[in-house]
């Protein structure tokens, strides 16, 4: 039976355990550059020992960044600078992998501790967003994106394959799709905030064509040996959630013929007004679901930020990768705190050498 420390094998990558860091932007870029607060943060990260490390949600063009500091991959400049962050995951022992993103109508947003909210249009930070129709999110982010031509489309899919080849480039071993929490690809796939009458628009499969070809096309660049993985809010919570969480696994099934080999399941955070049941790992039977009826390895957050719990997820088999995102901004030895509460032999050893051989003496 497998628990939070067994490897993991997904194509040529093994993972040393099941403990991954979710994305987790950071808001520190300029240009979507790089710099010393992405090489420390995740390096620190890296180092506390779990066995892969995602990058923060990077933009795929500077029109798809949340905020105007957030990470891109639209250049080779940024695809050079990110290739340090690859090889700090990689000598910490941990796999790098990266998600690439296009927030679609939740862009051009202020930094969280900043409100969170749409930048003034008349501001000069501010840009022109985009979506599958001009509807806005609400809230906050009360802006309303402009209708993407199918040029846009094509445009944006392809932005799409360019970052997935540089992240390829940069030394990334783990690709994952954002195709969640409400931006471009989520936001095609919802009847919320799609109401396109030509066959990006209309009947479900219309509206999970841009995931769908976006996830072919990437395939085409991404190395077969390499695991290719999406992020997708398969529910709302919005009272249509069967509906929902059945269309989702459908469309999972099809993404795993095109390719996917993994799914972190999340949730869909398309509209403002919903009933999310937050609290310790709510996502875990609906992660199961689908990890059984898509038949597909799944990961997932939310909550999972108590050893026992995550490794509980693993052993019941709900999860194949629990995914630590907050408890490592909190301790970022998170997996040591996991090992010696779980009764790991040697908890230490799950750090590097120069600490693990210091806390294991004197005892
Ligand atoms: N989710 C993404 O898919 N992409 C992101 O870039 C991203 N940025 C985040 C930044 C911060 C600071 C936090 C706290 C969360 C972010 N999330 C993002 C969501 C996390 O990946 C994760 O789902 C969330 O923190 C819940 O997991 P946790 O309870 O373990 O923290």
């Amino acid at each position: 039976m497998a628990d939070l420390f067994s490897s993991f094998k997904l194509k040529d990558i093994s993972l040393k355990n099941r403990i991954a860091i979710p994305p987790m932007c950071q808001y520190m870029a300029d240009d979507g550059l790089v710099n010393d607060w992405h090489k420390a943060h995740y390096a620190t990260l890296a180092r506390g020992g779990s066995g892969l490390v995602i990058v923060e949600a990077t933009a795929v063009s500077p029109e798809g960044r949340i905020t105007p500091h957030c990470l891109g991959l639209w250049n080779d400049e940024q695809a050079e600078q990110l290739r340090e962050i690859a090889e700090l995951i990689k000598s910490a022992g941990a796999t790098p992998g990266i998600q690439i993103a296009h927030a679609g109508r939740k862009a051009s947003a202020n930094v969280p501790w900043e409100g969170d909210d749409h930048i003034p249009e008349h501001d000069s930070r501010a840009w022109q967003t985009i979506a599958p129709s001009a509807i806005e999110f609400g809230a906050e982010l009360p802006r309303v994106p402009k209708e993407m031509s199918i040029d846009e489309i094509k445009r944006v899919q392809h932005d799409f394959v360019q970052a997935a080849r540089r992240a390829y480039e940069a030394g990334f071993e783990w690709l994952e799709l954002h195709f969640a929490h409400g931006y471009l690809a989520q936001s095609f796939t919802s009847s919320h905030s799609n109401l396109r009458t030509d066959e990006y628009g209309g009947s479900y499969g219309n509206r999970a064509r841009f995931s769908r070809e976006t996830l072919s096309a990437v395939r085409e660049v991404w190395p077969e040996i390499l695991p290719l993985t999406a992020r997708f809010g398969v529910i709302e919570f919005d009272g249509n959630d069967e509906e929902t969480l059945s269309e989702s696994i459908q469309l999972v099934k099809e993404w795993r013929q095109l390719g996917l080999d993994m799914l972190s399941v999340s949730v869909g955070f398309t509209i403002p007004d919903t009933n999310i049941p937050w609290g310790p790992a709510f996502m875990a039977p609906i992660a199961q679901r689908v990890r059984n009826e898509a038949e597909i390895p799944v990961s997932s957050a939310w909550g999972f930020g108590t050893p026992k719990l995550a490794d509980q997820a693993v052993r019941n088999e709900q999860l194949d990768l629990a995914m630590i995102g907050r408890a490592h901004l909190e301790n970022p030895n998170w997996p040591y705190q996991a090992a010696k509460e779980l009764g790991k032999d040697q908890p230490a050893w799950v750090l590097p050498a120069p600490y693990a051989h210091w806390l294991s003496r004197y005892k």
